[in-house]
């Protein structure tokens, strides 16, 4: 087994360990989760479920935060920010950080590195100790830290959520794999709170095997991307409340010669996720992250070295 694949399959008992319930978040009248690369897919879908809990929130990228936070939230010096980074040390993130603070705006970090830049310039920090092993591409750390967000923001992580999201990723690994062949773009759709898991699933694949990926709210899929749809396609559906639309669509996209595989609904290859809405994205991302290891070994692509990407992206 790969190093990176190590740290996809053996990252369950970093989850156990990150179990804690987190003090509610300040009332404010916004929340702005902020991140760069995959820490802002999380979130991504840490705003979504902020508002679904109640909170208001929206989810801008690190760098835009800092340049120009008044055109994503008018009363910007309102906000709470809840800023999500594994390194800590990530130019944007750690800049827009600082910069809320200076600006009087309370920062909460969600970090795997408890000595970063980061830490030093928030207010409250949550920290998860990751795989050991994890290197350039963000695995363990990732479903982590969407595990502090979800624990943040009141949802309860419980062991039996972890077997089964464990469940999933070996009955993925049991029947996906071996129905990639011949196959090169990849699409994955989401709604609600899966729009983020999809975007990370597909930056994931894209980094691991340098794959064409793609993202969509999934009726979104509809309304021009599917142009691109054909027999060298696999299409992953994460399935929401949207059941009926969404599997329409799966029948549309499987009918045109896309390879369908639905977590939590029909398709060509259908794995179930029994668990409440809330919490399928994070039980379903270390499947999602095994996605892109198969698809780079299939290509042979070591991804212990990405092209181009460094562990912790800096802007001299
Ligand atoms: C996030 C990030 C990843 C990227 C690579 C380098 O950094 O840019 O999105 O895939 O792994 O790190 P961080 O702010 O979470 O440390």
């Amino acid at each position: 087994m790969g190093i990176t694949e190590a740290t996809i399959v053996e990252q369950f008992p970093y989850w156990r360990a990150a179990i804690a319930p987190a003090a509610p978040l300040p009332e404010v009248p916004i929340t702005v989760f902020i991140g760069c690369g995959t820490s802002y897919n999380l979130a991504v879908s840490l705003a979504v479920l902020a508002n679904d809990a109640g909170k208001p929130a929206i989810a801008v990228p690190g760098g835009e935060w800092l340049d120009h936070p008044a055109s994503y939230w008018p009363d910007w010096r309102k906000a709470h920010v809840v800023a999500l980074s594994r390194s800590g040390e990530t130019t944007e993130t750690v800049a827009a950080a600082k910069a809320s603070r200076a600006a009087g705006i309370s920062v909460t970090a969600i970090t795997c590195e408890k000595q970063s830049d980061l830490a030093r310039n928030c207010d409250r920090l949550f920290f998860a100790e990751t795989h050991p092993a994890e290197g350039i591409v963000m695995t363990s750390s990732a479903s982590l830290m969407l595990l502090l967000g979800l624990q943040l923001l009141g949802y309860p992580i419980d062991k039996a959520l972890i077997e089964t999201a464990e469940i999933l990723l070996e009955s993925f690994d049991a029947q996906v794999p071996t129905r990639l062949g011949g196959r090169s773009h990849f699409v994955f759709l989401g709604g609600g709170a899966l729009y983020g898991i999809a975007l990370e699933a597909s930056l994931k694949l894209q980094e691991m095997s340098q794959i064409y990926t793609q993202a969509f709210h999934p009726l979104e899929y509809r309304h021009g991307p599917i142009s691109l749809l054909d027999e060298r396609t696999v299409a992953v559906i994460l399935y929401s409340e949207a059941q009926a639309a969404e599997a329409k669509l799966a029948g549309e996209m499987s009918d045109k010669g896309a390879l369908v595989i639905g977590f939590g609904g029909p398709g060509d290859l259908s794995l179930p996720v029994p668990i409440a809405a809330p919490l399928a994205g994070l039980t379903a991302l270390p499947a999602l992250q095994l996605l892109g290891e198969r698809a780079a070994q299939a290509r042979n692509i070591d991804t212990v070295a990405p092209r181009h990407l460094t562990k912790v992206v800096t802007l001299a």
